[in-house]
């Protein structure tokens, strides 16, 4: 089945060392283009996002969600389905075909790249990582009947979907809003295992014990205050 040509948005602050692998292993026969949101680097990113072939969108206020709104603002007219992937080299970009292939054959809305269900390689999720996936997804299965397996950052939405979802969340409560909303909304959403690889370069969240706990904290936050406002509407 034909796939649609999708934009890739990688949020990216200091990945100098993946962004250039990331970029190089995206399969471009799928990919009209790749957008690299910089998000206030401080290392190269930026200039080795260019030397890769991605157009570089500046967003200067810091957040994962935050830089993914940047670009989503940033996206060419007529965009029909839209990548999220991060820049540290973590997740195999060269899945991005899976993940639109099952967009195109379950002709679902949203597809998740689930690492849980993908063994992921040891050492690139931390047991925090693990509870924190168990507990949100345990919670969300409570309130919405629907067993997620993962909260991981590589997706692919229909743009139509993506602006019904409404996303406003700046920071780490990003893929969870969406994952929530989804739900809220009735989108057709599937989970298809992906594999993932302890990153390049040094992580600003699940590698650090505050990032870990602001995480945390931010996401059942957002699904708390998601569901408290409009339970299964
Ligand atoms: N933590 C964080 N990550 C950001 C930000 N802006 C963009 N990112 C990107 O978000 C992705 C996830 O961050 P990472 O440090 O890998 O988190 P981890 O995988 O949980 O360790 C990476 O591609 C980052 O470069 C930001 O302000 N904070
Ligand atoms: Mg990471």
């Amino acid at each position: 089945m034909p796939t649609s040509p999708a934009v890739v948005i990688i949020p990216a602050y200091n990945e100098e060392p993946g962004i250039s692998r990331v970029i190089a292993d995206i399969p471009r026969d799928l990919i009209s283009e790749i957008i690299v949101v910089d998000n206030g680097s401080t290392d190269r990113t930026a200039a080795k996002a260019r030397e890769g072939g991605a157009r570089v969108i500046s967003q200067p206020d810091r957040g994962y969600g935050a830089a993914c709104l940047a670009g989503i603002a940033g996206l060419p007219p007529g965009t029909e389905v839209v990548l999220f992937l991060d820049g540290d080299y973590s997740d195999d970009p060269a899945q991005a075909k899976d993940l639109l292939r099952a967009l195109e054959e379950h002709r679902s809305d949203l597809v998740l790249g689930s690492r849980t269900r993908g063994c992921p390689q040891p050492g690139s999720l931390t047991p925090q990582q693990r509870f924190g996936n168990w507990l949100s997804t345990a919670i969300i299965r409570l309130i919405y009947g629907h067993a997620y397996s993962d909260l991981g950052p590589f997706r692919a939405i229909r743009r139509e979907a993506l602006s019904k979802l409404d996303m406003q969340d700046r920071t780490y409560g990003w893929t969870v809003e969406m994952q929530v909303k989804a739900l809220q909304q009735g989108l057709k959403v599937v989970e298809i295992p992906v594999s993932y690889r302890p990153r390049l370069g040094r992580s600003k969240v699940s590698g650090t014990l505050s990032g870990t706990v602001k995480a945390g904290f931010k996401i059942l936050w957002t699904i708390a205050r998601l569901s408290l406002r409009s339970p299964l509407t």
